[in-house]
């Protein structure tokens, strides 16, 4: 083989090589995200899966945390839009009061991606897709463990009191909804006394302390829209000297570590899961979206049921 030809293989070879060994880093994405806050066990995975996810990912990051005040997150978002972000992303904290704020994203020609909780809007089209949970069927879940149980009992009354979520919230409404639905199938299953927790420990025990103080022992079980309220409330009922777990079932929702750690020491009965780790999943539909490729309008995730029985089991393998 001649010379030529030679060094021209010899060049095509090398071009071939430094073409195939660079890793084509995905194109540059800027993400302006508004948080909810750090009310909970659960946010704090979510935040840190979004935060993980973005970095893994090459996506820049840009988050505020809204200290769950809705206002707080339309000055967020408005700033995103002045930003020229490629892409915002937002946990709406209350499910109404989007429109305007949205109409102006649509206006800049940013996409919205919703995740965790939904809007109430009357054009769907202001939002590209929503990534999260079934709400309404995690409340028939957490109604369902407490018809199964009931049976053991089918004559005896079951007073409920239920610690709500933030008020106007995706969750709190739906969870709540889904609930009524699974126990109106037993009669003998009542909600007694239900009110707003804001889905925060603290709150949750203050709450809990009210309902005790005026229904005391006439109270059967406890459903909290969320594990961090029960744990709050779990204190209240045993500074008031009754067993939580057992004088009070304990009913709730998220499926956070210290809901698991609860259940080993017997003090609640069962949480249904919600799974905070949208982050990956955020990250791939914010790339689809900005591609201009067609999404799914509602992305669900995949959750379970974890009773106390399987808790010590399941506990080492939980991710949040
Ligand atoms: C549910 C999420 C809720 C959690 C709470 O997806 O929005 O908010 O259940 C959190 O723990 O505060």
């Amino acid at each position: 083989m001649n010379v030529t030809r030679r060094t021209l293989l010899g060049s095509a070879l090398v071009a071939s090589f430094v073409l195939s060994s660079q890793v084509f880093a995905a194109p540059a994405l800027v993400m302006g995200f508004s948080q909810v806050g750090a009310e909970s066990e659960w946010r704090t995975a979510n935040t840190l899966s979004i935060k993980e996810a973005a970095k893994s990912d090459g996506v820049t990051l840009k988050f505020a945390d809204a200290q769950q005040k809705q206002e707080n997150q339309v000055k967020a978002i408005r700033s995103f839009i002045a930003q020229k972000v490629d892409v915002i992303a937002f946990s709406p904290v209350v499910e109404s009061g989007w429109e305007t704020v949205l109409r102006e994203a649509r206006a800049a020609k940013i996409p919205v991606i919703l995740t965790d909780r939904a809007v109430n809007v009357t054009d769907a089209s202001l939002y590209a897709t929503f990534i999260g949970s079934d709400f309404v069927e995690e409340g028939r879940r957490a109604g369902r463990w407490l018809l199964e149980r009931a049976r053991k009992t089918p004559n005896a009354s079951v007073n409920i009191v239920e610690l709500q979520g933030t008020v106007g919230s995706a969750p709190a409404i739906d969870r709540k909804l889904g609930f009524e639905q699974a126990i109106a199938a037993n009669p003998k299953l009542k909600i007694i006394r239900s009110q707003t927790g804001d889905f925060t420990r603290a709150k949750g025990k203050e709450v809990m302390e009210a309902f005790l103080k005026s229904q005391g022992k006439n109270i059967n079980v406890l459903y909290a829209h969320n594990d961090d309220m029960a744990i709050g409330a779990i204190q209240a009922i045993e500074e008031a000297g009754l067993k939580p777990g057992v004088d009070i079932i304990v009913v709730s929702i998220d499926g956070v570590k210290g809901a698991f750690e609860a259940m080993i020491a017997g003090k609640l009965n069962v949480t249904v899961e919600c799974n905070p780790l949208l982050g990956k999943q955020l990250m791939q539909v914010a790339r689809d979206v900005v591609a201009g490729k067609t999404v799914p309008k509602r992305i669900v995730t995949e959750e379970g049921v974890f009773p106390a029985e399987v808790a010590a089991k399941e506990f080492p393998n939980r991710k949040y």
